[in-house]
């Protein structure tokens, strides 16, 4: 058995649960936020049998694209008289981060 954890966008989050609980997959939605934007976005918990993985992985793909999102660079200390104009800075945010774990114990009381 694997985990598979998945960042993805919060848009994507609920049309991939969606169809991964569609084909028989069950998932864990957790809220969470990055760390270089600061914006929410989700996290999927799979635990998925070894002969699904590549399925599960193919619905994330399917239902998560890639997206511009813009941040506003914190204002450095400016001395008196001095001004700082903070513009807005464009990255480009994958459909999403994948980490495939191996399962050492799996148990469902
Ligand atoms: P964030 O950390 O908010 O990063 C959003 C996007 O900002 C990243 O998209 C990347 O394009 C850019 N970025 C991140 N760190 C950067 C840095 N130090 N310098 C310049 N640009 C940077 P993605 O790479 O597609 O990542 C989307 C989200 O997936 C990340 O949100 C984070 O929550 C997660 N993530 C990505 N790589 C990860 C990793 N190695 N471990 C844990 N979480 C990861
Ligand atoms: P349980 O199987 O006891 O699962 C309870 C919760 O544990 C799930 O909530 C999910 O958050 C997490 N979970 C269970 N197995 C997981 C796995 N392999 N990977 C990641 N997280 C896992 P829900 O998804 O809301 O499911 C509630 C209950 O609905 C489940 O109880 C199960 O009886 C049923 N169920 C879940 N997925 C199903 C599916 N695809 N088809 C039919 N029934 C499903």
């Amino acid at each position: 058995m694997k985990l598979v954890v998945a960042i993805v966008q919060g848009e994507d989050a609920g049309q991939t649960v969606q169809s991964l609980n569609e084909a028989g997959l069950s998932v864990t939605r957790l809220a969470s936020s990055g760390g270089f934007l600061q914006q929410g976005n989700a996290t999927l918990l799979i635990g998925v049998e070894d002969e699904r993985v590549e399925h599960a992985l193919a619905l994330v793909r399917s239902n998560c694209r890639e997206r511009n999102r813009f941040m506003t660079p914190m204002p450095p200390m400016v001395e008196p008289g001095e001004v700082f104009m903070p513009f807005p800075v464009e990255v480009r945010v994958g459909g999403a981060t994948i980490f495939v774990l191996d399962v050492e114990q799996f148990e469902k009381l």
